[in-house]
């Protein structure tokens, strides 16, 4: 049986992960006052914002493929030190119709992207090198009719990353229900024939391709396509492989009263992502596994300095006084986001109607002064410009504060001109949610501990080659999600500590299955399909799902990218006893009760931690890590 062992990681005591994280904190505090800003934070909290570009990983080139190399950098108006916001025109992805059949084709490819613009427009600086499908960052948009099936082609183009290794991808349909081997299975480095027992078939390498089929026998709603690929979805993410797929209800007559709401110019996708650059506009981001690890976003996640949609730096869109549809997406990999709309001098306007949720709409109509949205959530909305003066701008902003502080997302001008006669109902679609759970689970979310950089799924570091849960298909479960508390005392020897490390919260993304959460007020924001819910820090919730799909083994993990790629993942697998597709047993590798247990088999040498003084080095960590926060001002 193959282990999943990073022999790099695994065997890291807490105390150096402390001693990494206050180098980290050293470097960027000196970085950002030669820079003469505190810029972003990999800690988060507390911090001022600034739009400083400044390179804080080693990883990055200057972007010599976009033409940005060091032989041009020495004139500073080069690279866009001060972009504009508002006067770029948002993006609008281009669309592949599924909707007939057949297949479409997605070719993951590298391209050159203006992000940023001067205030008159023109392009400002380098363009910004991507990875994104058929050449665009998002990609396109693929349009799906309920009940119409269609295979979607990916083929891998990308070549070479910046230290020359090949780039491989496994794209998931987040939110599709799908068979196990097209749910975009992660693989662990340097396999390259792998023979697990658990087929995690979907890796995507280099010059080749793979074919997802897709069902769209669910539920209409606003899913996206992104990389999933193990340790690598982060910066695979900010690189751009990410685009939207929309499901689109067929004439059945539960659909009746969502046929006729606003569509094509009027039916908008906004991908919302946090980004920060070098001052060479390039993306920054650790590029390596084993930099990820090192900088602390390991334990808190990324947040870029400067807020894009569709891949713009804050654009305009000109819309004229009539309904509007948005779909919207938190892209970004850890920032949470609470959106409204504005004027210019601050005062909200409450036109903004939520339609639906993830997977699907919710059964009425309601007005939202604000949506809070979890990293991977999605949120249809309609928005009623009918009454907007033309010649007016609002802005879409975003208040959730977490630093640095990006609160202008983008602009609406209102501009002359007809809208079509769309029909905005106030009853939608209704649904049974599914109850009765005849299983009940307490899946604990824990804290960096052990040997581990990052946060797990119940003290268990992701491994491909197991299954940590087994569901009998069509079992309705209940799960419920629980920040649990090492501290001090439980995780010495050790863990990161209490007070620290434990104030995340954790978007939890459940594969196959859309679930409902347990326990909302009525017209909650969130009663509607979902498969994404955040757990806040020191929290819990639960949620109901029925497991229909195929044997097989799906994931589940947090959506803070960065969690997730210091393995905060887990496997479920389907079972289905009565067709002959039982579960092996001894492939189960069950989450641990009472507190973490450290890899199966020979992952890892059961006594290198008592052979140290962990907890002494770790106190010692900890003091002169506190003292460092206090004397670059972060508390
Ligand atoms: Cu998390």
């Amino acid at each position: 049986m193959k282990v999943f062992i990073h022999t790099s990681s695994r065997n890291r005591p807490a105390w150096v992960v402390c001693v990494v994280v206050l180098l980290v904190v050293v470097t960027r505090a000196t970085v950002s006052a030669q820079s003469g800003g505190m810029g972003g934070m990999a800690m988060g909290g507390g911090m001022s914002s600034g739009n400083v570009k400044e390179r804080d990983f080693s990883g990055h080139p200057p972007g010599g493929y976009c033409g940005a190399t060091s032989s041009n950098t020495s004139s500073g108006s080069a690279w866009c030190e001060s972009p504009a916001k508002f006067v770029a025109p948002l993006p609008i992805p281009s669309i592949i119709d599924g909707t007939k059949g057949g297949s479409v084709l997605l070719t993951a490819g590298k391209a050159c992207q203006a992000i940023f613009h001067n205030d008159d427009g023109s392009e400002c600086g380098p363009r910004t090198e991507i990875w994104g499908f058929n050449g665009t960052w998002p990609g396109p948009t693929v349009q799906a009719q309920k009940g119409i099936p269609f295979d979607i082609v990916h083929v891998n183009h990308l070549g070479q990353d910046y230290e020359n290794k090949d780039i491989r991808i496994s794209v998931h349909h987040h939110g599709l229900h799908l068979l196990p081997k097209f749910d975009g299975h992660p693989l662990p480095d340097g396999v390259t024939d792998p023979s697990f027992a658990i087929d995690p078939a979907g890796m995507i390498y280099n010059a080749s391709s793979y074919t997802y089929k897709t069902t769209n026998q669910q539920e209409p709603g606003t899913f996206w396509y992104h990389d999933h690929t193990v340790h690598s979805s982060g910066r695979n993410v900010v690189m751009g492989l990410t685009g939207f797929f929309l499901l689109q209800p067929n004439n059945d007559t539960m659909y009746d009263n969502v046929q006729n709401l606003p569509s094509g110019d009027f039916e908008i996708l906004l991908a919302i992502q946090d980004r920060s650059f070098t001052d060479h506009n390039q993306f920054d981001y650790p590029m390596n596994f084993d930099e990820l690890q090192a900088t602390g976003f390991s334990h808190v996640g990324y947040f870029g300095r400067y807020m894009l949609v569709n891949g713009a730096h804050a654009p305009y869109l000109n819309v004229k006084a009539g309904w509007y549809r948005f779909r919207l997406l938190n892209g970004c990999n850890a920032r949470q986001l609470t959106l409204q709309i504005e004027t210019s001098s601050g005062s909200r306007r409450d036109i903004m109607h939520q339609i639906g949720t993830e997977g699907g709409h919710i059964s009425k109509r309601r007005q939202r002064s604000s949506i809070d949205m979890a990293p991977g959530e999605r949120y249809d909305v309609l928005v009623d410009f009918r009454n907007i003066t033309v010649g007016t701008k609002l802005y879409l902003t975003n208040s959730f504060s977490q630093a640095p502080e990006l609160p202008d997302v983008m602009e609406f001008r209102i501009v002359d001109g007809s809208t079509p006669n769309f029909t905005v109902p106030t009853e939608l679609v209704s649904y049974s949610w599914p109850s009765n759970p005849s299983v009940e689970r307490t899946i604990d979310l824990v804290p960096p501990m052990g040997d581990s950089a990052g946060w797990t799924i119940g003290g268990i570091r992701y491994d491909p080659d197991a299954a940590n849960i087994h569901v009998q298909k069509g079992t309705t479960e209940r799960w419920s999600f629980q920040v649990s508390h090492g501290g001090m005392g439980g995780g010495m020897g050790g863990g990161m500590g209490d007070g620290m490390m434990m104030m995340d919260p954790h978007p939890m993304h459940v594969h196959l299955v859309q679930f409902h959460v347990d326990g909302l007020d009525s017209g909650s924001l969130q009663d509607g399909w979902k498969d994404i819910v955040m757990v806040p820090a020191n929290g819990q919730v639960s949620i109901t799902a029925t497991f229909d799909g195929e044997p097989g083994v799906y994931s589940m993990h947090c959506h803070n990218l960065e969690h997730e790629d210091v393995d905060m993942m887990a496997q479920f697998e389907i079972c289905d006893d009565s067709s002959g597709h039982p579960c092996d047993p001894t492939l189960l590798y069950s989450f641990t009760a009472g507190g973490p247990s450290w890899g199966r088999d020979q992952d890892i040498d059961p006594s290198s931690s008592a052979k140290e003084p962990a907890s002494l080095r770790m106190v010692i960590c900890l003091l002169t890590l506190a003292s460092t926060f206090m004397a670059v001002g972060y508390v």
